[in-house]
């Protein structure tokens, strides 16, 4: 498709989506009554930049339905990410939004050369988690058959790989590397396998884990990129190029900002990507902030494809990690320590990966008062912010006591996240 139709299209979408989040969302007319702007304001997409950006704040304040723009009796299934403190960011969707999900996701796997005839093993986690749902109805829209896995129990999920013949494994690339090795351990060999294709996403990953990926299980690695608040996997994929990520913009309409000034960067230069869905009924975002830190790529693919590609996601401007796939904030880990009287609110996070996969420990600091040499008591209050954690995280950490004032105590900006992982 030229950019010229592109374009329309995309223009024409966008009117669609700002007149039906202004009579439908309190939250929407507010924030453009604010800019004092109308429906009748926007006659194009080159005027998106009259539009109020969108944050996660925005969805945590308005917790857990506020954002939608269709009625809760329209809304066939939510969705929910971490937010960046306790509460979760919740995202809804109509029978056509989860069409166009299940749509984009098929785009992405018929690039990475996925057909009817093959067998996907979905091992993203199933559940409020975007990644398992979202792969599984992709591979039943385009026909193929898809293995269910879910996360986790990684012996079982070699043993099906080999005897059911998954020619796809769709999870994230550090699970993919940690199942390699698995299969490597097992003795059995590679060649009885019939993987083929790998769609990894949900985290960062480089040039050089897709070459190790590929070596080591014998396929082709492909990214998919997605994010909750947008719709999930399948905002973008990579082509047999393997050149950049594409992004389906009919759908989900890119901009690259400066994260300071929010103003548009020069075409190609890096900067914040910022979505706006063009068809989303459930819940359609204006300008939504994803924080990833990437640049576009307008010049036409080899494959033909003319859908604009992203670069490599180089970071995030804000301090969101991403731990064994799962989103944690330093915040909420704050907020669960601040809100024990055991301990001090001093504390430190370091994540590495050890053989392929996250590691992730939390030291803090106990009060004076509750210190003591008794090895149980010490356990005792260990497991009780373990669990705390875990369950406002979605993952386990390591936690490490400490005594009190033994955390270095900052000059100036706390520096509280360690993050050795050379990805
Ligand atoms: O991770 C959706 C997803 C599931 C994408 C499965 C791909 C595959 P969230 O949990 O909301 O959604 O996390 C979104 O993860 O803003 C990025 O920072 C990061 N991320 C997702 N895909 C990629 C990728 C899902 N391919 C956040 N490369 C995003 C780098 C990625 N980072």
């Amino acid at each position: 498709m030229s950019r010229d139709e592109m374009r329309k299209i995309q223009s024409i979408r966008l009117k669609q989506t700002v007149e039906r989040v202004y009579h439908n969302s309190t939250f929407y007319r507010k924030k453009m009554q604010e800019l004092g702007i109308t429906p009748n304001d926007i006659e194009s997409i080159d005027d998106i930049g009259k539009l109020p950006f969108t944050t996660k704040q925005d969805l945590r304040d308005n917790y857990p339905f506020g954002l939608m723009s269709s009625p809760m009796s329209e809304i066939v299934r939510l969705h929910a990410s971490s937010g960046t403190t306790g509460k979760p960011v919740v995202v809804g969707y109509t029978r056509s939004d989860l069409a166009v999900w299940a749509e984009v996701v098929a785009r992405c796997l018929t690039a990475y050369g996925v057909t009817k005839n093959d067998r996907i093993q979905v091992s993203y986690g199933y559940g409020l988690f975007t990644g398992g749902l979202g792969a599984h109805m992709g591979v039943e829209n385009i026909g193929g058959t898809v293995i269910p896995m879910s996360s986790g129990n990684t012996q079982k999920q070699i043993q099906l790989m080999h005897d059911f013949g998954a020619n796809g494994l769709a999870c994230t690339p550090s699970y993919a590397m940690y199942l390699a090795e698995t299969i490597h351990a097992s003795g059995i060999p590679l060649e009885e396998f019939q993987l083929r294709i790998g769609a990894f996403g949900a985290e960062p990953w480089s040039e050089n884990m897709r070459k190790e990926l590929e070596e080591k299980l014998h396929i082709k690695a492909y990214d998919i990129y997605g994010l909750t608040e947008i719709c999930g996997p399948g905002v973008g994929g990579e082509c047999e190029c393997q050149n950049g990520t594409h992004l389906w913009e009919d759908h989900f309409f890119p901009e690259i900002v400066d994260p300071v000034t929010l103003q548009p960067v020069a075409p190609g230069e890096e900067g914040e990507l910022v979505f706006t869905t063009l068809t989303k009924e459930g819940m359609p975002m204006i300008r939504y902030r994803t924080r990833d830190l990437t640049h576009l790529i307008y010049d036409k693919c080899e494959c033909g494809r003319t859908a604009v590609r992203m670069g490599r996601i180089m970071g995030r401007s804000d301090d969101m990690l991403i731990i064994r796939g799962v989103n944690v904030f330093p915040s909420q880990i704050e907020s669960v320590i601040l809100e024990m009287p055991e301990f001090e609110p001093h504390y430190l996070i370091i994540v590495d990966r050890k053989n392929n996969t996250d590691t992730f420990e939390v030291q803090v600091e106990v009060r004076q008062e509750f210190y003591s040499d008794e090895i149980n008591r010490m356990m005792e209050l260990k497991k009780k912010i373990g669990h705390r954690l875990q369950s406002v995280l979605g993952i386990s950490a390591d936690i490490k006591l400490v005594e009190p004032r033994s955390i270095e105590r900052s000059q100036g900006k706390a520096k509280r996240v360690i993050d050795n992982r050379k990805i």
